[in-house]
């Protein structure tokens, strides 16, 4: 959010009624979400020292319940809190801690109809836009494996659904066949090319959502936006620290949640390269991970999840590219932009990977087989 939005106003007014102690020194925009609008706030203690927050507005055109989103965040970070603490970890820094209103509510509006929710901010820790290392990604893998193992006795039941079918291709592939055909910017000229490559592979689409439906793969609980900028590492020891951004945790397919980290930590460029030729699945990095992923799982996969790893990281590649290119189709409604045609870089980002996926296919299922063998947990 730019400070000339009239939303910026809004937050002396919102955050004087969250029950957070001190004076409020500094708000600034932070981080690089592409959803929700982030602020960094610093307050003055009573005892003269500092404390951070971190403040958002949550996009409620996209998450249209935001009290339901809220019920599933305490419910799960509450849970997550207890599992934790039950391995004596540090509850405070390995899951959001949600502060409450004055009123004791998970959240607030303001006077223009926004939401607003406030988390402690997590001290001491790095977000990362790009890999750095292979560790860090094994790391993360480890890390959201663990993430799925820990939530795996949640009832799926007691959660929203936030955002309805969110990772359902078959849907999200009809949305963006429905976004060619309206064309209501005028814009489908522009991208011919990833049209034609989108529409060429539209019989993949159902892959993993028939194997749910004949029940070959299991529903879990998952966190469905696995990005690597999803995770705090601790600055001083490196290691994956926190699983934040907890708004799709939702039932869902494992693979989502390997195949979303892939398709965006495992690329040689930025989500956003404008030089495709920067642009390919790093094989290196795609084994790092899915070693980890397996590691934190603990063994609790089954062998068609294992098996379909690939299928994961490709689906939700070619779904990102077809939201991202639907969205440039439709004029950029849902995901920030910062420059023109911002979706539509995007969206050829994520086919080159998905090209390159389809060159690399055989080394990535002999990867899997080999990583899991190395693993110990699955049968081989
Ligand atoms: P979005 O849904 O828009 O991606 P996120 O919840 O991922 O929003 O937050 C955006 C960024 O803010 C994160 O990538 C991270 O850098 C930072 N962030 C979010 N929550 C915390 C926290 N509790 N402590 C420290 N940094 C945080
Ligand atoms: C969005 O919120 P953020 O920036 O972590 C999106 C994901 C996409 C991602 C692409 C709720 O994630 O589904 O994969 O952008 N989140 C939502 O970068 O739509
Ligand atoms: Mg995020």
């Amino acid at each position: 959010m730019k400070k000339d939005d009239p939303a910026w106003n809004s937050i002396d007014e919102v955050t004087a009624r969250f029950a957070i102690e001190g004076r409020l020194l500094e708000k600034q925009p932070y981080g690089n979400g592409h959803i929700n609008d982030t602020f960094l706030l610093r307050y003055e203690t009573q005892e003269g020292g500092e404390k951070k927050y971190i403040l958002q507005r949550m996009n409620h055109t996209i998450f249209r319940n935001p009290r339901q989103l809220m019920e599933n965040i305490v419910n799960v970070t509450e849970y997550l809190r207890e599992k934790i603490l039950a391995q004596g970890g540090d509850a405070e820094r390995e899951t959001l801690y949600v502060v409450r209103t004055k009123n004791g509510a998970p959240y607030e509006t303001d006077s223009s109809g926004n939401y607003w929710r406030v988390f402690l901010f997590i001290e001491g820790t790095l977000c990362l836009e790009q890999v750095e290392s292979e560790k860090d990604f094994y790391d993360s893998g480890a890390a959201f494996g663990k993430f799925q193992r820990m939530l795996a006795g949640y009832h799926a039941e007691d959660l929203h659904e936030t955002i309805p079918r969110f990772h359902h291709t078959p849907s999200r592939f009809a949305d963006f066949k429905k976004a060619v055909e309206e064309d209501r910017m005028g814009r489908t000229a522009l991208a011919a090319k990833e049209i034609a490559f989108a529409m060429e592979r539209e019989k993949e689409v159902s892959v993993l959502t028939d194997l749910l439906q004949k029940g070959e793969l299991p529903l879990r609980v998952t966190h469905n936006d696995t990005k690597l900028n999803n995770i705090l590492f601790d600055a001083k020891t490196k290691k994956a620290l926190c699983i934040i951004d907890l708004d799709t945790v939702m039932p869902g397919l494992s693979l989502y949640d390997f195949g979303d980290a892939i398709r965006f930590g495992a690329s040689t460029g930025a989500e956003d390269e404008r030089d495709l030729d920067k642009v390919e699945l790093d094989l290196a990095l795609f084994e790092a991970f899915a070693r980890g992923f397996l590691k934190g799982c603990g063994g609790s996969l089954t062998n068609k999840e294992v098996e379909m790893l690939p299928m994961g990281a490709k689906l939700m590649t070619f779904e990102c590219g077809i939201r991202f290119l639907a969205d440039f189709l439709e004029g950029d409604v849902y995901y920030k932009i910062h420059r023109e045609h911002h979706n539509l870089d995007r969206a050829r980002t994520q086919f080159k990977l998905v090209a390159d996926m389809e060159k690399k296919w055989e080394r990535m299922e002999e990867i899997i087989e080999k990583t899991k063998k190395e693993s110990g947990s699955y049968e081989v």
